[in-house]
């Protein structure tokens, strides 16, 4: 069985990245632990304190939150850190080349029902200069790698470094990350949608137009039923699409007109859309790929169609219409 370290160093990538993603996987490993712990860890329930977003914020955020922030200000090779459970962008090491930006605790409302969270990382690369909001306004495309460790019955990590996307499973005598799958292949058709359905009312007509056909099933123009599953971690969520197909939307609303779209694109949509798209899949904000985003703002949160290309394909066909 092969451990990622040994991946790493047959994909032939800078020793300075393999390095780093082993610094990930270690934070994935520790964090792991964490929520393992559970009750008994006492690091269930909320913390006193909101974050940027206004959200509560659980105690096993803020420790996870700390604890990557630790480990990746500790390591030379990071210049600056962003995080969802962080109002500004933290210096590290002034002569660091990358730049990472983090969810520490995705999903956290599933933590004290015991279901489904996640730790999902960006990495960029860090230009001159200072450690600012502006030096993390990059693109997608320019990510080197991203990742996500899901902390279920197993604990797994999907990793992109531009070959493809790959899957590892924590081996829990040896706490290293082992390859078991060398080439995610996310199927062209589904039969599968995730969407949290409350929201119906307040989705634009070409979404709702889009969910009703799924819905009308083999009596609909779709001719063929699909399923629905919505675990309300998205990092579980893209799992499931990268295990076994699927469409994963979190679409615009207008449920609170302030706030339009929910996910963040900086270290959710694109770290996401990168392993989605290695693993052959599409994902769009209904109009634009986004990766493809120039982002003006750290926090700046984003639509999200992704999963099966054919089946993102029908989606974006819906919303060319308007
Ligand atoms: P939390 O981290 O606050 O639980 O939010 C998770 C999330 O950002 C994303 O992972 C889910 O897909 C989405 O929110 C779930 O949103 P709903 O609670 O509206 O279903």
């Amino acid at each position: 069985m092969q451990r990622l370290r040994e991946t790493l160093s047959l994909q032939g990538l800078p020793s300075e990245l393999q390095q780093l993603i082993l610094t990930l996987a270690d934070c994935g490993v520790e964090i792991s632990q964490l929520v393992r712990g559970g009750a008994l860890a006492g690091v269930l329930g909320v913390a006193d304190s909101e974050n940027v977003q206004g959200e509560t914020q659980k105690k096993l955020d803020i420790i996870a939150n700390d604890l990557i922030k630790d480990k990746l200000g500790a390591n030379p090779l990071v210049k600056g850190i962003a995080s969802e459970e962080e109002t500004d962008v933290v210096a590290a090491n002034t002569d660091g080349q990358y730049l990472v930006c983090f969810d520490p605790l995705d999903g956290s409302s599933n933590i004290d029902i015991n279901s489904l969270v996640g730790t999902i990382f960006s990495v960029l690369p860090a230009p001159q200069g200072e450690v600012n909001e502006a030096a993390f306004m990059q693109p997608g495309t320019n990510q080197p790698c991203a990742c996500y460790i899901l902390y279920g019955p197993a604990t797994v990590m999907a990793l992109t470094t531009g070959q493809g996307t790959q899957m590892y499973s924590l081996d829990p005598a040896s706490n290293e990350f082992v390859l078991v799958d060398e080439q995610v292949t996310v199927p062209a058709q589904t039969g599968e949608f995730a969407i949290n359905m409350s929201n119906q009312r307040f989705w634009q007509a070409p979404m709702q137009d889009y969910i009703a056909d799924l819905i009308s099933g083999k009596e609909g123009p779709r001719g063929r039923n699909f399923n629905m599953r919505w675990i309300a971690a998205m990092v579980g969520d893209v799992h499931r699409v990268l295990s076994r197909g699927g469409l994963f939307t979190y679409p615009q609303d207008t449920k609170n007109p302030d706030k339009p779209f929910k996910l963040r694109l900086m270290y959710e949509a694109n770290p996401m859309s990168f392993l989605v798209e290695q693993a052959g899949g599409k994902a769009s904000t209904g109009y634009e790929r986004i990766m493809a985003i120039e982002p003006e703002q750290i926090h700046q949160r984003v639509a999200v169609i992704l999963g099966s290309a054919d089946e993102v394909d029908t989606c974006l066909g819906y919303h060319s219409k308007g």
